[in-house]
């Protein structure tokens, strides 16, 4: 509990040198004047601002060794769709699985599995941190988003990428997620279709699934069926840009 405070705190000073704040004042004398809790702790679109300035979001996530590796991966959400259409999909192995990607885009497109095999890849192994508690590290293999978005030609109005996906909750909510385009450009941000050199299993999110490595667990959508590019999400799903966001997880949820 203390270690987490002066992690914290440590946090807070660095980001406040990143922001040049710190000119003259001691960071003892810096961290306990009024006025430095409250601007570091407030609001969300802050939090994400003073992130971005401690590590730029340009950075890449740590990688791994094969070494590294956990012998077990947990599962977590949804592991099994509820959703036939889906299921059917699944009894075939995908084959006539499609994603599209549309929305504001020059040209709109649609990429079969195998579609997706054939274009460029990347390997990486990393860590995955779930706010659960849990952290396990994979070795994910899959197709640069910036692949597919450099081949639908994104308009200048296009501001986030959507990811729906095909499992619904018991209400029927489906989870979905969106991310701007600085994480998807990354070249970590990859749609994921092999996990440990095995193709991806339904519980891990099949035929694809999101990583995005800079952030926690629930940014990276599993089982998505449709991509699309739009100005704002305000008007998807609760509004807040993903099914966890809409119960008041944060939209930008770094690590
Ligand atoms: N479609 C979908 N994506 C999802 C979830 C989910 O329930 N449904 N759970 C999220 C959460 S909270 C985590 S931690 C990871 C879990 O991925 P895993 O099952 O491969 O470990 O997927 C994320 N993506
Ligand atoms: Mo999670």
């Amino acid at each position: 509990m203390i270690k987490k405070r002066i992690d914290r705190r440590r946090f807070m000073i660095r980001a406040a040198q990143a922001a040049g704040l710190i000119f003259l004042a001691g960071c003892d004398k810096l961290s306990q004047s009024e006025w430095f809790p409250r601007l570091l702790g407030s609001a969300e679109g802050l939090t994400q601002r003073v992130q971005r300035m401690v590590t730029p979001r340009k950075a890449m996530a740590r990688e791994y060794n094969e070494a590294d590796r956990s012998v077990v991966f947990p599962t977590n959400g949804n592991v099994d769709p509820a959703n036939p259409d889906y299921q059917a999909l699944a009894r075939n192995d995908f084959a006539d699985w499609k994603l599209t990607v549309s929305g504001l885009v020059e040209r709109p497109a649609e990429f079969s599995l195998s579609d997706l095999r054939h274009l460029p890849f990347r390997t990486q192994i990393t860590r995955h941190d779930c706010v659960e508690g849990w952290s396990a590290i994979a070795k994910w293999k899959g197709v640069p988003l910036k692949e597919l978005l450099d081949r639908v030609r994104p308009l200048p109005s296009a501001r986030y990428v959507v990811f729906y996906c095909a499992d619904p909750d018991e209400t029927g909510q489906t989870y979905y997620e969106s991310i701007d385009f600085e994480d998807a450009n990354h070249p970590q941000t990859i749609l994921a279709y092999e996990i440990n050199g095995q193709v991806l299993p339904i519980a891990h999110g099949a035929p694809i699934r999101l990583r995005l490595e800079r952030q926690l667990g629930y940014k990276m959508a599993k089982y998505v069926m449709r991509i699309e590019l739009v100005e704002s999400f305000k008007t998807i799903g609760g509004g807040n840009g993903g099914y966890w966001e809409d119960q008041g997880y944060e939209w930008y949820a770094g690590i």
